[in-house]
Order: C-alpha cells, then structure tokens, then sequence
C-alpha cells in the first residue's frame, strides 16, 4: 500500500473527465487500497481517483469517526429523487484549508459496483449524500469551488498559487 499525491487546485489535471472502469481486478483493488491508506493519513472523509492522477471512475469514502464504515463507488450513476436541497459547509483534500457553503440535491439513489465489481444502490442522507455528490464531480472533472462566487474562487485561487510558489 502507499499513500498518494493529491492534486491541489487549480491544477489543471483535476479538470479530466474519468473514464469508466471496465474490469474490476487486482489493478483496481489495489488501487482502491492505496485511496483508503491516502484518504485515512490525510486524513479526510472522500477520495476521487482524479484527485490522485488517475482519471477513472472510482470514488472511496469513509465518513466515520474510526475508519469502520469504508464505502466504495465504482462507475457511480446517481439519480436526483426530488427537489429538496441542503446546504453544507463542504471542503476537498484538494483545496485545503478552505471551506464554503454549497446547496446541493437532498435525496439521491446511487447505483455503482463494489470493490468486487458487484452492483449495489443506496439511497443515502446527509453528510453521506453530499459526499457522494462532491466526489462524483470530481470524476467530472468539478470541483466545489465552481459552485461558489467567482470572486471568492479567484481569492482561492491566488492563495493557493501562492502557497504553491512558496512550496517549490
Ligand atoms: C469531501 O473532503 C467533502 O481543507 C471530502 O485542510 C467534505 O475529506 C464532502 C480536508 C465535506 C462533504 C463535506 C480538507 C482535510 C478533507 C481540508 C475531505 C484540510 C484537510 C476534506
Ligand atoms: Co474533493
């Protein structure tokens, strides 16, 4: 196992649109792996493979306290089951450091493939249900600054090129 670079905004790379997963084997379990070892050190609660470089439809979560609930998404497709919305202060391993409100579908059902390439669907609710959202953007190459004014993302933006000048 091995823990992983994320990608931090606005690298240009988090703007790929991932690809399907056609087979789910070894490859991809050990991948899946080394996302739960990068998420867990970071530490934080969802990981999309873009957010490590590799832009294939593959999300891993884990919104418990002591690492006892990880949840795999393989080819994630959900389907919004209402107009109710919720809003969220909501952060991302890729822009660390910032935190915004975003508004986003309440109910959903989520249909993918576990680590074993069998189909599952849940209905998830609250912070689960926006984490799945938040994630599956990421396989869209989106990123929860795109929901919030231009201006505070800008602000974003030139802090963490800053940042990354200072790092390099
Ligand atoms: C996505 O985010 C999420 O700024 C997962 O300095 C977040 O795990 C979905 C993290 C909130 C819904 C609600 C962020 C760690 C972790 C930071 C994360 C930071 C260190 C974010
Ligand atoms: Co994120």
């Amino acid at each position: 196992m091995a823990v992983l670079e994320i990608l931090e905004f606005p690298d240009p790379r988090l703007r790929t649109i991932a690809k399907p997963v056609k087979i789910v084997d070894e490859r991809v379990r050990n991948l899946i792996d080394d996302m739960f070892e990068t998420m867990y050190e970071a530490p934080g609660i969802g990981l999309a493979a873009s957010q490590v470089n590799v832009h294939e439809r593959i999300v891993v979560i884990d919104t418990s306290d002591d690492h006892s609930e990880p949840l795999v998404f393989i080819n994630p497709e959900i389907t919004v089951l209402d107009q109710d919305t919720f809003q969220y202060d909501e952060g991302c391993l890729s822009v660390p450091g910032f935190y915004e409100t975003v508004e986003r579908p309440q109910h959903i059902r989520v249909k993918a493939l576990d680590r074993n390439g069998d189909a599952f669907e849940m209905q998830p609710e609250g912070l689960l249900a926006v984490c799945i959202q938040h994630e599956n953007d990421h396989l869209l190459g989106k990123l929860f600054v795109d929901y919030i004014s231009p201006l505070k993302r800008n602000r974003i933006r030139s802090k963490m090129e800053k940042l990354h000048k200072q790092n390099n």
